[in-house]
């Protein structure tokens, strides 16, 4: 995957620093998908900085990632990750369907940020191994996504346990970056 990953990514952005946004709830299955990118000849360098953003960075693209949901008091200091964002990997346990509408208000929540208006948004509709898990016709519907105006976005079913659907995913995001998104 590291090798596949590194031909997609590469020389995508030249010379300027670019920042892809792993976000969902807490659970959803974020560090796991970050895992599985630092297979191959990826560097992993996690930092904790305050509030746990793990960061991994691939020459000049910074992969970070952070739980959403609960810890109001914190929120004001994601917007420092917010510039230069080209894109954002949403991730959501789509077996638990108990929080799908908080994943669902946490999401157009981050839409609406200023700074994010012209990223690129990829969904992963996790978890589709475990029994129950809603399909991504499903998961879009729970998430609205028909309400996403002026942007490209696309859901992808994965399952980060057993490394599916992810390399598909990120195909779109780089095919869909190179061809101007973001
Ligand atoms: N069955 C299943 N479990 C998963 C999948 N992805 C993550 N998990 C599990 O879900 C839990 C939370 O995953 P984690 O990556 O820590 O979620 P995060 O809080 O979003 O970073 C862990 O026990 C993972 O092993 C998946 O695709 N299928
Ligand atoms: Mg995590």
């Amino acid at each position: 995957m590291g090798i596949v990953f590194t031909r997609m990514f590469s020389s995508l952005f030249g010379n300027q620093e670019a920042r892809i946004l792993v976000l969902g709830l807490d659970n959803a299955g974020k560090t796991t998908i970050l895992y599985r990118l630092q297979m191959g000849k990826w560097c992993p360098l996690f930092q904790a900085i305050g509030f746990n953003v793990e960061t991994v960075q691939y020459n000049n693209i910074k992969f970070q990632v952070w739980d959403l949901g609960g810890q109001t008091s914190i929120r004001p200091y994601w917007r420092c990750y917010f510039p230069n964002t080209q894109a954002i990997i949403y991730v959501v346990d789509s077996s638990d369907t108990d929080r799908l509408v908080t994943a669902k208000d946490e999401f157009h929540a981050i839409l609406e940020e200023e700074e994010l208006k012209g990223a690129v948004v990829l969904i992963f509709a996790n978890k589709q191994d475990l029994p129950g898990a809603l399909d991504d016709a499903a998961v879009t519907e729970a998430l609205e996504l028909h309400k996403i105006k002026n942007r490209q976005w696309s859901i992808f079913k994965t399952s980060a346990l057993k490394g599916e659907g992810i390399f598909e995913g990120l195909d779109w995001l780089s095919n869909t970056l190179k061809s101007g998104g973001g």
